[in-house]
């Protein structure tokens, strides 16, 4: 107890939800306090463990009577530090793990409603048990959540297709930070009552309010597939080949990655077991897939007719397709571990880049140039999900300089990047977010009016500002 009987906020919450919902344990904390990169380190009160939307909904509407700031935490595998608390000891870490319940799902209207804190991997899970298909696919499924993934909008390997989780999302149930609940868990594809609202906490990694659950679109089930590991000059050949292939295909390419040369020797050198696909050689790869819904289609033999007239065309020096799900696999294997291997390699900086497709080629070979010239403390490492125009322009430390000698640049080196990938008509900031990392990013290439919409909303609908505050923001 506090001096004159007044509780504390840790006790106020135990006393609201319970203990077994406030978690102080220094080692849970620690798995809580820093990000997954460990670029952001904070210090929690405690983590909350609600029960249900309704602990949720009394949860905030304590938490903003006593003015004490809440950070929404999912699978903590995002790379901004969005979802880390500030050094304070006064921030409440919210993680809805216990919410994670499939709470129906309706194959006939393709649609389901999920919990956020169902881990992606058994919502992808769950709708194959009633054989549709939920797209979203990213190297960290089987630890992120739906709350994490619809907070940064996430992307993933099959944007192209499908869409961002935005578009995945017919409707959501929200708890704001005065404790009301915004309840439109709708299975309407049509719906035109007026403003978007879901659309607001999509994307707004946890600034806006805490999401508890959604209602969102599934697929029918891929039934066949072709994947092939293909060889390109380079990724103005690589974006041709792209176009080329969606005419050809029917316009059933649901990925499209491209790899560079110095990815593929990292992944080999770095992850037991994994080999190359083809002999070296080429600067660039693409992993491309088709996919049907339709049993037994000619799928490989479509994307080999059109691997072969690529070759003729030199958009194509060579290609390797899939014989079975074990190379499909291995296949994905190499592209899902280029993070890790980077990771492994040593210090890195990373830039989440979009642009628009057919400027990617010139930001590439401009963005390269400047580098080469200027950075000789880093090797570039520029691989993504190049059907979305998604690029992770990221760079690696070379071996044998004291430790540090690329990091100490980042913020000149972003700098110049996002300059150019604005140039260019791009974002600085594609499926990642913004979180702590990007704040400055933000108001450097967002406009007045942008910026002022933004503030007013945050505004709005957190006044007393305790919805993980210091993220995507400042506010004045
Ligand atoms: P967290 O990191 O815990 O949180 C992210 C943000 O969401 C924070 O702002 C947090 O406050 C907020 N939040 C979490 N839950 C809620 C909620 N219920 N309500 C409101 N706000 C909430 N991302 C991609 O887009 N595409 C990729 O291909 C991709 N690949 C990755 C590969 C690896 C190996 C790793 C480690 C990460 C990758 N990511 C990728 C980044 C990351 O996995 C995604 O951003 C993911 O969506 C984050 O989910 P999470 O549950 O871990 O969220
Ligand atoms: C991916 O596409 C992820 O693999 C991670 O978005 C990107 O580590 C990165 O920069
Ligand atoms: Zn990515």
């Amino acid at each position: 107890m506090m001096q004159g009987g007044a509780q504390t906020p840790l006790q106020h919450l135990t006393t609201l939800l319970g203990a077994d919902c406030i978690i102080t344990e220094p080692s849970a904390l620690e798995a809580a306090n820093v990000d997954q990169l460990r670029s952001y380190r904070g210090r929690a009160l405690c983590i909350a463990l609600p029960r249900s939307t309704e602990d949720v909904a009394r949860l905030l509407k304590l938490c903003n009577a006593l003015r004490v700031a809440v950070v929404p935490q999912g699978g903590n595998t995002g790379y901004c530090g969005a979802a880390t608390p500030d050094a304070s000891g006064t921030q409440v870490v919210l993680s809805l793990r216990r919410l994670n319940a499939i709470r129906s799902i309706d194959p006939a209207n393709y649609s389901m409603v999920v919990e956020a804190g169902c881990i992606l991997a058994d919502v992808q899970r769950a709708a194959a048990a009633a054989e549709r298909f939920f797209p979203l696919s990213l190297g960290a499924e089987g630890s992120c959540q739906i709350g994490g993934n619809l907070s940064t909008n996430a992307g993933g390997v099959n944007v192209l297709r499908y869409g961002m989780m935005r578009e995945l999302t017919l409707g959501l149930e929200v708890v704001l930070a005065d404790g009301r609940v915004l309840s439109s868990l709708t299975a309407l594809r049509k719906d035109n009552t007026g403003y978007d609202l879901r659309q607001l906490f999509i994307g707004a990694e946890g600034t806006l309010g805490v999401i508890t659950a959604a209602s969102l679109k599934i697929f029918p089930a891929p039934r066949a597939s072709a994947t092939a590991f293909v060889a390109v000059p380079d990724p103005e050949r690589a974006v041709r080949l792209l176009a080329h292939l969606r005419q050809a295909s029917g316009d059933q390419v649901s990925s499209f990655e491209l790899i560079p040369a110095v990815a593929l020797e990292l992944v080999t050198r770095h992850v037991p077991g994994a080999r190359a696909p083809l002999p070296g050689g080429s600067p660039w790869f693409v992993l491309c897939e088709l996919t049907s819904a339709r049993p037994g289609e000619a799928l490989t033999e479509r994307l080999e007719q059109a691997l072969s007239a690529s070759v003729e065309n030199e958009l194509v020096t060579d290609a390797v397709l899939a014989q079975s799900e074990r190379d499909r696999r291995d296949f994905w294997h190499l592209r899902e571990n280029i993070p890790h291997s980077q990771r492994q390699e040593g210090a890195s900086l990373k830039h989440d880049v979009a642009l628009p497709i057919d400027r990617l080629p010139i930001f590439v070979s401009r963005a390269s140039a400047w580098l080469k010239a200027h950075v000789p403390e880093g090797f570039l490492v520029c691989y993504g999900h190049v059907g979305d125009g998604n690029l992770h322009f990221n760079l690696s430390e070379r071996r044998g300089l004291s430790s540090g000698a690329l990091v100490t640049r980042r913020d000149e080196i972003r700098r110049v990047i996002h300059d150019l990938v604005r140039d260019e008509g791009g974002s600085f900031s594609a499926e990642h977010g913004i979180g702590q990392a990007k704040l400055a990013e933000l108001e450097r290439y967002s406009s007045d009016v942008e910026l002022g919409l933004m503030r007013a909303i945050k505004k709005t609908l957190d006044p007393n500002g305790i919805l993980n505050p210091g993220k995507v923001l400042n506010v004045l």
